[in-house]
This record gives structure tokens, C-alpha cells and sequence, in this order.
């Protein structure tokens, strides 16, 4: 596929994909879905990539879905554009890889929903967040309702949704919606840092641990806690599992 909307590179097994649509601010298109949906296909499909990062080009991570597309729809259009969106969202919740946030800018409406489906979020301190949907009479509709309550508990989604406030990176830490604050010159640097300690770890493991983790989160507690005992026992009939356990009593790094 000819990628236009999304640029990515790969080195040493960290995957950097950036959504570059500038003169929009980074707004999310019927494209920008094809694209993300095709890149994780592809992503997923190289076993030397251990972390995926997401970040914008320019003054904004993504600045939401593209209004001017938005404009034209009617009720079974609106229907199809959200049900996309969180089709393609959830393959990144999903996805086996971990994925970082990089949100070097403004991440509002759909580009906050963007940033809560992925794992980790780092921002800039020029990074401004929100769901300002109601400023344009609609509510989010790639899952916002539901990850920001999640993330953040139902007094803040509710507060950040029904208001359609814009808050500042420090607020977004002091609530839960991001891990870090960074000075923007250091934003990559800090990711990379993140990307390369989990990049470190035997890459089964951390698939499993975030499956289950995030399923467990749907679940009621008996039901995930026997989840993990079935995923952690697996574990035990792979090679890297041997490997880790047996570099410990050698006193040495496991080789993956
Ligand atoms: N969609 C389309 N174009 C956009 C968007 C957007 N979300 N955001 C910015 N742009 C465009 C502007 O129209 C402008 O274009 P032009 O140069 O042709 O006039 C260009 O980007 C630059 O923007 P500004 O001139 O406004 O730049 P500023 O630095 O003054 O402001 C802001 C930056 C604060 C980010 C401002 O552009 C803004 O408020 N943008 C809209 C934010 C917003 O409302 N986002 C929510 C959108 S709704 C949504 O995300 C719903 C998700 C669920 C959809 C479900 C499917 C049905």
C-alpha cells in the first residue's frame, strides 16, 4: 500500500510511525484509518519489531477527526466513520506489540482517543489534551466515553467530555491521562528510553502480560485471575521462559 497520510521507520526493534497530514493538524481521515489498519497488518507481521510508537508532525499530535470530512455525513456515514475508528483503535489496544504515545502537540476530539488506546502516553509540556466534541454538538465516537472513564475515573471523563475543556500536559499527568511530562526537545528521547527498557524484555512475555492485563480489565476478578494462571503456566513451555530463569541462577543477561 502507498502510504500518504503516515510515515514510519524501524531501527533496532523500535518502530516509530508518525501521522503527518501538518496543514490539517494531523486530522483523522477515511485514509488515515485504511492506512493505520494496513500499517498494523504489516507491523505485526515483523518479528525483529518489539515497541511501536505513535506521534504526530508538526504543532499538533492529532487534532481530531477531519471536521471538513465530518461535515458531509449523515446518520449511516457518522455510523460507519465511528465504527471504523474503533475498529482501528482497538487493533492498537490489541495489538500485540506494547505502543507508546509520543504526543508532541495538541491531542483532542479522536487524536486523545488515538493516544488512550494506546499503551503509555509521554507528552510534551506543549501537549494540550481534550474531547471538545461538544463544541460541535456530537460526543466522541472512537471510545472516549468509555477509555477516559477507564483511565482517568468518571468524575474526569465526565468533567473533560461534557465541558469540552482543553487541559495542559501537567494536568493531564496530575489526572492519569499521560505516564510523563517532558520538555518537548527531550519527548523523543524519553520515549526512546521507555521503548528501549521494554524492547529489553523477552518479547513473549510482555505480549502476554499486556493480553492479560487488559483483558483481565473487562472481567470479573475470579475470571482474570485464572486467566493469568492459564497465560503464566504457558509460559513455562517456551524456550525464553527456560532461558530467563536459567540466566538468573548463571548470574548473566538472558539472551531472548
Ligand atoms: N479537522 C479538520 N481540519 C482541522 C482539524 C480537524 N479536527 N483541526 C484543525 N484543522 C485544520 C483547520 O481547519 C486549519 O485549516 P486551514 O488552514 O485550511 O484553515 C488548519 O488545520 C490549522 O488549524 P487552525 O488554523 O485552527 O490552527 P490553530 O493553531 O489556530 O488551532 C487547534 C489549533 C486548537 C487544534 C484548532 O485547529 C482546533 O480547535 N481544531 C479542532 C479540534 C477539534 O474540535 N477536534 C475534535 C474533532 S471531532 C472528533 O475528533 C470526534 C471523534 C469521533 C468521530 C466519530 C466519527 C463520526
Amino acid at each position: 500500500m502507498e502510504y500518504r497520510i503516515l510515515k514510519s521507520e524501524v531501527s533496532d526493534g523500535i518502530a516509530i510511525v508518525t501521522v503527518s497530514r501538518p496543514a490539517a493538524m494531523n486530522a483523522l481521515n477515511s485514509d488515515f484509518f485504511d492506512e493505520m489498519d494496513n500499517f498494523l497488518d504489516e507491523i505485526e507481521s515483523k518479528t525483529e519489531v518489539k515497541v511501536l510508537i505513535i506521534t504526530g508532525e508538526g504543532k499538533a499530535f492529532v487534532a481530531g477527526a477531519d471536521i471538513a470530512e465530518m461535515v458531509h455525513m449523515g446518520i449511516p456515514e457518522g455510523f460507519a466513520f465511528s465504527s471504523k475508528g474503533q475498529r482501528v483503535f482497538d487493533r492498537i489496544e490489541q495489538c500485540p506489540l506494547p505502543v507508546i504515545a509520543a504526543v508532541n502537540g495538541y491531542a483532542l476530539g479522536g487524536g486523545c482517543e488515538l493516544a488512550m488506546a494506546c499503551d503509555f502516553r509521554f507528552a510534551s509540556k506543549l501537549a494540550k489534551f481534550g474531547q471538545p466534541e461538544m463544541n460541535l454538538g456530537l460526543i466522541p465516537g472512537y471510545a472516549a466515553t468509555q477509555r477516559l472513564s477507564r483511565l482517568t475515573g468518571l468524575g474526569n471523563a465526565l468533567y473533560l467530555i461534557l465541558t469540552a475543556d482543553t487541559i495542559s500536559a501537567d494536568d493531564a499527568l496530575r489526572i492519569g491521562l499521560v505516564q510523563k511530562v517532558t520538555e518537548p526537545e527531550l519527548l523523543m528521547e524519553e520515549v526512546m528510553k521507555l521503548a528501549r527498557r521494554i524492547a529489553g524484555n523477552g518479547s513473549q512475555a510482555v505480549a502476554v502480560a499486556k493480553k492479560v492485563i487488559r483483558r483481565g480489565m473487562t472481567m470479573e476478578f475470579g475470571e482474570a485471575s485464572a486467566l493469568e494462571s492459564s497465560e503464566f503456566s504457558k509460559l513455562f513451555g517456551l524456550p525464553a521462559t527456560k532461558e530467563g530463569m536459567k540466566a538468573f541462577l548463571e548470574k548473566r543477561k538472558p539472551e531472548w
